[in-house]
């Protein structure tokens, strides 16, 4: 029996995987090499600096540890000049209505999110009042795969685990419900969300039978 959801943010309430993508192909392209968006997959869910580890490593490239922190500054950077410019039109389609669909049927709602730029996000969209609980890449000393993040969502909730829904664009964040011992839903393509339960392609039209697994 299902009593919460928890959300991933980028790539499931809002389509910020695509400038997290530009300012890494920016990134990679500065320090000279190609950046493509099959690459791009290996970064979702990963954090900051997990990501530019991957990235360096695409691109060949190894550089110490002080030159790392810039660059991953810099990414930053130019990824919150993106996020900081958008508003309520760029909530992904059925977002709004499902969540709402869940309140009404008694499903408490959370974000887990690998993302120190969560609460900005949440502010731009106008979401932040939506959600029982936050947790973000500042609350958590592991990130996807690891399944911390989701587990302190279920506590936060007061919620069991194996009573949580996990909604998840990534393969590491798919890895991080299972491992939470949770329920997963992949929202994207079932090529890519393999460990999911279930797939669906965006939140669009979603019934609450979706929260059924027997
Ligand atoms: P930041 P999620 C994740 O958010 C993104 O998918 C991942 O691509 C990003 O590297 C990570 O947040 C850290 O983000 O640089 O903003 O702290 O998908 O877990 O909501
Ligand atoms: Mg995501």
């Amino acid at each position: 029996n299902i009593k919460a959801c928890l959300f991933d943010l980028d790539g499931v309430i809002v389509n910020t995987a695509k400038y997290h993508y530009l300012a890494w192909k920016r990134l990679a392209n500065e320090l000279g090499f190609e950046f493509s968006e099959e690459d791009n997959e290996r970064l979702k869910g990963v954090s900051r600096m997990e990501s530019l580890e991957i990235l360096l490593e695409i691109g060949n490239k190894e550089v110490d540890e002080n030159t790392k922190l810039k660059l991953a500054e810099k990414k930053n950077g130019w990824y919150r000049e993106y996020i900081t410019k958008m508003d309520e039109s760029e909530i992904l389609p059925g977002v709004k209505d499902f969540i709402k669909t869940l309140k009404e049927n008694g499903i408490k709602v959370a974000i887990g999110s690998s993302s120190k730029n969560t609460m900005t996000i949440l502010e731009s969209i106008n979401m932040v009042n939506e959600f029982e609980a936050i947790i973000d890449g500042n609350k958590i000393s592991k990130a996807k795969p690891d399944p911390e993040v989701f587990l302190l969502g279920a506590e936060a909730l007061d919620i069991k685990p194996e009573e949580c829904v996990v909604f998840e664009d990534a393969t590491a964040g798919v890895e991080a419900a299972k491992r939470g011992g949770m329920y997963a839903i992949g929202v994207g393509s079932p090529d890519i969300l393999k460990e999911a339960d279930k797939v669906i392609p965006n939140l669009e039209n979603v019934s609450i039978d979706i929260l059924n697994f027997e």
